[in-house]
């Protein structure tokens, strides 16, 4: 098959709120166009598009899936994405390879979180915009109160282009108030019967046709001329000024239906052919100058049959199976060899695919979501897909000893397929942390480890690094002798702790005049020294922010060592510390939330009882924008509350800033504890 023309290509990410019909949507789409021979069921876990096992057991996506159709002989590529903000970076991904969003919107719930920021990362990304209220049959749905929520958040450009017939259960199809035709479509039929608008829908039909010609001709000049001179417009060139200001992204057309009964599939269909610019139209938003052949990966998958597949859009040029491309992160070639067009997880190999397409390639060597692959190796910077910082973190143990490589090596692969799954060690603790969007985005996570990579694994919150640091000067001596029979030990050391400036760093000042130490072991001074600071006295955490001075010693010529000189120091330094009044230091994050208004209160006195330090605030379009100081043992579970908070509504991010005293009363906890844990460690 030879690769289809750009002009040819619709490239849609369908994007939405949780729940709201995405996925049962692209089937209808798919059983409408041809494409499937049934229309699936979300809770039967037997849709196109929810092919994964952990889809399936959720019922809700946690993928990119990408399909594709044949619609007025244009080919439709249709990625569905995840709706809950867990796997957001999905849907960002998808917004980032396509010309048009299909955004769902639940006719009961309207306008929700995930709903406006889907809409606006389309919105930064120019694309073309149409809206489909959906779930009309259920109970308390309500087509023009969500239309007028539309209205309000994204502007008066979202315009009705279809009305529904009856709601609820008595919803019997849709009027098309362009054409001005009725649609009446029984349930898995594929053919929508054109027929009469019903005679008592006529005020109401007539009130919306007249709001969609008033936006239709406000983006097109000569129509607004004849318009306001009373001449009549025939519906074919009004729907033609409506499609190009869709695919000027100036109109936001709204669809309604069903998608489940199929209902208000064809007009979908249609406005995606005619409002949504190919790649011809629109040219890529990535560019690459030198190349002339680009391959962008947005999304890994492990495929159950052939293994790790890479999706991608074809940035400029063709991919064929025999080409040989460079990886422009790790400089390698890989050869292309099985390419595959994708239905879900149904796959047949392609030959070739060709600028703006999407599609998908298996078993290249190391490649990743976010790769670019290019004919020839060189320097390009690499397009950023601008992902979410992950702010939500756990320390991850193997349940069965001797795991600690395999679980690394898995979590490494499941980060290469999403990004927003990170994994680092930390130095500090030495735990293996694992940081995610969410609780629940880390949990199927650990789901796939266990399925995927046969590894079962624990999740805790992660320990806080914390430190110790002294606050005044202090003096401190260790002599270490035993000379008791044959050849002895004698180290003897005297030495000055000093704080340093800003709690952080460490010195050792060598002050010792006329060789009362020889010079060969005081080195063996200092490391004893930085041995007993890897856990200090105080909480067991590491010290920091001290200048050791030493001053003075004795020695002897035959029981001198290394090693006593060493235990000198270590011995010194622990009574010096005593003296030098010890504190604690915890991490400080500079945290930054977003909440809606009406619970800028609640937010706030709960940063206020978690030690927060509030910074600053700044409202805009009924968002308020929170920032703050809090320690970080504070912040370990703070997603959650955020979610409850603010009923989902709430977003966070926060990064390290600085290391603070720990107030005492915090302190002194900390010190039992730990002073238990050596207890029992000695047990
Ligand atoms: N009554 C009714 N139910 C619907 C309709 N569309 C979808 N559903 C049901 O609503 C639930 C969610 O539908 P999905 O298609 O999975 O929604 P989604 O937007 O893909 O959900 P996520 O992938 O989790 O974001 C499923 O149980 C569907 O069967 C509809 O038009 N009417
Ligand atoms: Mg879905």
């Amino acid at each position: 098959m030879p690769a289809v023309e750009p002009g040819k290509i619709r490239n849609v990410a369908v994007v939405g709120h949780r729940g709201t019909g995405k996925t049962s949507l692209v089937e209808a789409m798919l059983f409408q166009a041809g494409a499937t021979n049934r229309l699936g069921v979300v809770e039967q876990g037997t849709t196109v598009s929810d092919w994964d096992e952990d889809e399936q057991q959720r019922e809700m996506s946690i993928s990119d899936t990408l399909c594709h159709l044949e619609w007025h002989e244009r080919k439709i590529n249709l990625i569905d994405t995840p709706g809950e903000p867990s796997f957001q970076g999905d849907a960002i991904a998808a917004l980032h390879v396509v010309e048009g969003a299909l955004v769902t919107v639940s006719g009961v719930m309207g306008v929700e979180v995930q709903t406006t920021r889907n809409w606006k990362r389309a919105e930064e990304l120019d694309l073309a915009r149409v809206i489909f209220v959906n779930m009309l049959d259920r109970e308390r749905a309500d087509f023009f109160r969500v239309l007028e929520q539309l209205r309000t958040h994204f502007g008066t450009q979202a315009v009705a282009v279809h009305l529904p017939i009856g709601i609820e259960h008595e919803l019997s199809g849709v009027v098309d108030v362009l054409h001005m035709t009725a649609y009446t479509s029984p349930e898995g039929d594929r053919e929508a019967k054109p027929g009469e608008i019903p005679a008592e829908m006529s005020d109401q039909v007539e009130q919306y046709r007249t709001q969609l010609l008033d936006s239709v001709v406000e983006t097109d000049e000569a129509l607004m001329e004849r318009y306001l001179d009373g001449q009549e417009l025939s519906p074919e060139e009004v729907a033609s000024a409506l499609k190009s200001a869709v695919t000027r992204g100036e109109l936001f057309p709204v669809m309604c239906g069903v998608a489940t009964k199929n209902l208000g599939t064809t007009a979908v269909l249609d406005l995606l052919v005619e409002g949504v610019p190919s790649p011809a139209k629109k040219g890529s938003r990535i560019e690459v100058e030198n190349a002339s052949d680009a391959v962008f990966v947005f999304k890994t998958v492990a495929d159950p049959f052939a293994g790790r597949i890479n999706v991608f859009r074809v940035l400029k040029g063709a991919v064929s199976s025999d080409a040989t491309l460079a990886n422009v992160r790790t400089h390698a070639k890989e050869r292309v060899g099985a390419l595959l067009t994708l239905q879900g997880k149904e796959h047949e190999s392609a030959d070739v695919f060709g600028e703006g397409d999407l599609g998908a390639v298996a078993k290249l060597k190391d490649v990743m979501t976010g790769d670019l692959l290019l004919d020839s190796d060189q320097q390009v910077d690499l397009p950023s897909l601008d992902f979410p910082e992950p702010v939500m973190s756990f320390a991850i143990t193997p349940k069965a000893k001797g795991d600690e490589e395999k679980v690394a090596t898995s979590l490494r692969r499941l980060s290469e397929e999403d990004p927003t799954l990170q994994l680092r060690r930390d130095p500090q603790t030495g735990e293996q942390l694992v940081s995610g969007m969410t609780q629940m985005h880390v949990e199927v996570a650990v789901d796939r480890l266990k399925r995927r990579f046969g590894v079962e694994v624990d999740l805790n919150p992660p320990r806080v690094p914390y430190l110790e640091t002294i606050r005044k000067e202090s003096r401190g001596h260790g002599r270490y002798k035993k000379q008791t029979g044959g050849r002895g030990q004698f180290g003897d050391a005297h030495i000055v702790l000093e704080p340093m400036e800003g709690h952080t760093g460490y010195e050792f000042v060598d002050k010792i005049v006329g060789g009362v130490i020889p010079q060969s072991f005081r080195p063996a001074v200092d490391k004893g020294i930085q041995e007993a600071m890897a856990r200090g006295e105080l909480a067991g955490a590491p010290v920091q922010g001290v200048r050791v001075l030493l001053v003075d010693g004795s020695y002897h010529t035959v029981d001198s060592s290394e090693m006593a000189f060493k235990v000198a120091g270590s011995m010194a330094f622990k009574q010096a510390y005593e003296a030098a009044n010890p504190v604690l230091l915890e991490p400080i994050m500079e945290v930054d939330v977003t909440v809606p208004d009406d619970t800028v209160g609640s937010v706030n006195g709960d940063l206020n009882s978690r030690r927060g330090r509030l910074q600053g605030m700044e409202p805009s379009g009924g968002m308020t924008r929170i920032k703050a100081e809090v320690p970080m043992a504070e912040m370990l579970t703070y997603g959650q509350a955020l979610t409850s908070m603010t009923g989902g509504r709430g977003d966070y991010h926060m990064q390290f800033l600085r290391y603070d005293e720990v107030p005492s009363h915090v302190a002194q906890k900390l010190i039992e504890e730990s002073k238990k844990e050596k207890e029992e460690a000695k047990v």
